[in-house]
Order: structure tokens, then C-alpha cells, then sequence
């Protein structure tokens, strides 16, 4: 059941003239617990958090209560996201901020969780101020798309976009999506509550780890997003025949990881072939998966991505049409059994410009960066205005437990969403006061 707490509002100083000080220790305070939250996992001794699994209760009572301390008034959704509240005036707008706090199989601790993490910080620096727009802090329940095959699960609900058709989806312990939610304490059939109406939303901001090379090389702490790339996640079967390895001649055989690997390379050589495209294969499922045993079918997952559509459209055709030439020589049909294909996305509005103006502020020099990876702002995209505040990431390995974060550059990015924060309020005000002035 969605649980609302409340609580009183620390004394703080106001948002955007905080000392250095004071930022540096709410740093120290998002490494710290980007660390506790890590040891919130479905295997110990790795960062394995998929939706709605068992650990995700722990990561919401440690990040709720840790929000409450902040004067937020907290929840859970219907789709499983945790909203801290920073509560203005009733007729006020809100201003969405966030990421999502699942994880990939054996991934980083900063990857999703480090953004909400400094979202608070920001927001705990504003705890005596009453802004003039709700400041909803969000943590998403699915972004990576790992247990359902589906990513965005909880920002597709909060930006009302969320296909009641995706609850009959099954994971591979065969538990429903429907099943996830309720076994989880939640109501899948109040997920529609999770939307926010557009019209009471300013926009949705997302920090996050860069999970590239750009800032680093660039030297700079923090660098504004101008773009997401798009994506196609395709779900293929070549079908063969199995038979017994030890009887049956080569000649003749109708062995579908043999196709499976011609495709791998194949996905392989079509990255090659468009510039900027990225393409993999992620996931293979053998059957029957047995040694003696010729493998009768097999499934595989392709992940392409670009930052325009064209290119990524482009090479999906080459390596489809490439597929089927493999099956037909292998003799092994290929069924196409699912497709997500996910537009880029372009980022920059007056959101975006009020956070470039805050990076100057702090004296940086403001760099766009487009992303590779996608994010919870693609799915709020389509109904809110959104900006994204990349953390420069040292080495740029992701989706892996080396994945790091310097708590300077933590502090950079809490200092400048604090300042953003108080742009933002000013802003806001005017437009109240002027409507004109929107
Ligand atoms: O896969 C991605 O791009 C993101 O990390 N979910
Ligand atoms: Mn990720
Ligand atoms: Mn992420």
C-alpha cells in the first residue's frame, strides 16, 4: 500500500548561497550513502537491485527516512517509485527531480541511485526556504528494463504512460509483472495514480553519471545534457533442430547456436559500419543448454543505439536482413519475438538553460554532452519539459562494480542544483506574479 509519512523541516540555509562547507559535507554524506545503499542487493557482495525485488524495501526505508530528516513528506506510488516532497503552497506547480534506484545484474553504486542521492542533498539545503513550487524528489523503481524486459517502468507511470498490457509480462521465475507490484505491498490497479498532470509540473530533472569519457577528457566536474540517444531493443529466435551431439553427422545439422553466432558477429561489424552506432548483444538463452545435446533453439537480445534515429533505423534493417540470410542457410527460421524502439531524444528548453546558467554560476565552464545511455528523463520527456546534469565519471566503466564518482565533483553537481533550485524559484515567482513573463 502507497505509505505516506510526514515530518518538520530542519532549519537550513536557503537554496543557492550555501558555504562551500556545507556542500562539501552533504558530499561526504551521498558517497556515504550511495555505499549503504549498495549493500541493498539481491547478491551479496555485488549491486544486483532489479524491480521490485526484496532489497528495494530496504533501499526505500533508508532513502525515506533519510528525506524525512530533510523536512519531505514521503510515499511509494503504485509503480513501486519512492516521492519525497518538499511541500510549497497548495496552487503551486512541482518541480520533478530524480533517477531511478534499481540495477543491471552485478552493476555500479552510483549508476541511477547517486542522482537521487544528490537531489536530496540539494534539497536538504533548502529545508527552511519555502519554495515557490512542491519539490518532488523521485526514485524510480525500474529504469534498466533488466527482470521484465521493459525499461522506464516506474517514469513511464509517472509521466502517464504506463500500458496496463506490460502487467501480464513474466520474468524468467515466471512471476507477472501484476504479481511484482502486489507481492511488493503495492495495488497495480492504482497505478494510474502515479501520473502527475502535466499541467502542475514545471519540468523533471535528472543528475546522473556521465557513464562516458566527454567530462573527463574535457576536465570539467559537471556538463549539461543537449540529447539522448534513441534505441532499439530487439528480441530474436533462430529455431533449429536438436539432436544428439555424439550421433549426428555435421553435415546436415540444424544447429541454431551456430546461426546465433554468425549474428553476434554480424551485430558486431554493423557497429562498425555506422559511425557513432552502438551495437550488442547482451543476453543469449541456449535450449536445451546441454553439452551433448545440439542446440535446437536459441534467443538473443540487440541493443542498438544513436543519437539520431536515422542511422539507428539504418543498420536495424542491415542486421535483420542479414539474419535472415543466416537462417536461411543454417536452415534455422527466425522469428522476430519482440521490438522496443525508443526515439532520441533532444534536451534543451529554458529548464535546460536555467541549468547551464546555474554550472556558470559556479564558475564552470558549461559543456554539453549528449548521452549514450538512456534515462528515466527519455520516458519523462513525453510529458514534462526535462534537463539532465551529467557527474563527470572517472574511467567511464559503468554498468560494472568498478564504476566511481569523486565526491569533488558531488559536490560541484549539489552546489549547482542548489543553485538551479533557487533560479528556478525566482523565475517561478515572476511567472506568477507576471503570467506574461512565461
Ligand atoms: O541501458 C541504458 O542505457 C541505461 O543504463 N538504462
Ligand atoms: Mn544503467
Ligand atoms: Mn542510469
Amino acid at each position: 500500500m502507497p505509505h505516506a509519512r510526514t515530518a518538520t523541516k530542519p532549519a537550513n540555509s536557503a537554496c543557492g548561497t550555501v558555504p562551500q562547507r556545507v556542500i562539501a559535507e552533504a558530499a561526504v554524506r551521498v558517497m556515504a550513502r550511495c555505499e549503504e545503499i549498495s549493500l541493498c542487493t539481491e547478491e551479496p557482495g555485488r549491486v544486483t537491485r532489479r524491480f521490485l525485488a526484496e532489497p528495494m524495501h530496504r533501499v526505500h526505508g533508508l532513502l525515506g527516512g533519510w528525506m524525512e530528516e530533510a523536512g519531505l513528506s514521503t510515499r511509494v506510488d503504485d509503480a513501486g517509485n519512492l516521492v519525497g516532497r518538499l511541500t510549497a503552497s497548495p496552487e503551486a506547480r512541482s518541480l520533478l527531480v530524480g533517477s531511478h534506484l534499481d540495477s543491471v545484474p552485478n552493476g555500479g553504486r552510483y549508476d541511477g541511485v547517486l542522482g537521487v542521492l544528490i537531489a536530496l542533498a540539494a534539497a536538504e539545503q533548502c529545508g527552511a526556504e519555502t519554495l515557490p513550487f512542491h519539490l518532488d524528489i523521485i526514485g524510480f523503481s525500474e529504469e534498466e528494463g533488466v527482470r521484465y524486459s521493459m525499461p522506464y517502468l516506474g517514469s513511464n507511470a509517472v509521466a502517464g504512460r504506463f500500458d496496463v498490457n506490460w502487467f501480464d509480462r513474466v520474468d524468467a521465475q515466471g512471476v507477472t509483472l501484476h504479481q511484482a507490484i502486489t507481492s511488493f505491498g503495492l495495488n497495480p490497479s492504482g497505478i494510474a495514480s502515479a501520473a502527475y498532470d502535466p499541467e502542475r509540473v514545471i519540468g523533471y530533472l535528472e543528475p546522473h553519471l556521465e557513464q562516458g569519457p566527454v567530462l573527463d577528457r574535457a576536465g570539467l566536474p559537471v556538463g549539461v545534457v543537449d540529447g539522448i540517444a534513441g534505441q532499439s531493443r530487439i528480441r530474436i529466435e533462430f529455431r533449429g533442430e536438436s539432436g544428439h551431439a555424439g550421433t549426428t553427422p555435421m553435415e546436415g545439422r540444424r544447429d541454431a547456436l551456430v546461426s546465433a553466432a554468425r549474428f553476434v558477429e554480424v551485430v558486431r561489424q554493423a557497429g562498425r559500419n555506422f559511425d557513432d552506432l552502438r551495437a550488442t548483444v547482451g543476453r543469449i538463452e541456449c535450449a536445451p543448454n546441454a553439452p551433448n545435446v545440439i542446440p535446437g533453439a536459441v534467443r538473443l537480445s540487440l541493443d542498438l543505439r544513436h543519437k539520431r534515429d536515422e542511422p539507428r533505423e539504418a543498420a536495424l534493417e542491415q542486421i535483420l536482413e542479414a539474419a535472415s540470410g543466416i537462417a536461411e542457410e543454417e536452415s534455422t527460421p527466425l522469428a522476430i519475438l519482440e521490438e522496443l524502439h525508443q526515439p532520441a531524444v533532444a534536451v534543451g528548453d529554458e529548464l535546460t538553460e536555467l541549468l547551464a546558467d546555474a554550472v556558470e554560476e559556479c564558475g564552470l565552464q558549461r559543456l554539453s554532452v549528449s548521452s549514450g545511455a538512456g534515462h528515466d528523463a527519455v520516458a519523462m520527456s513525453a510529458a514534462f519539459p526535462v534537463a539532465m546534469l551529467f557527474v563527470r565519471h572517472p574511467g567511464a566503466v559503468s554498468h560494472h562494480p568498478d564504476e566511481r564518482v569523486d565526491e569533488a565533483d558531488v559536490a560541484v553537481a549539489i552546489d549547482v542544483m542548489t543553485r538551479f533550485f533557487r533560479r528556478l524559484a525566482e523565475a517561478e515567482r515572476r511567472s506568477v506574479q507576471d503570467p506574461s513573463s512565461l
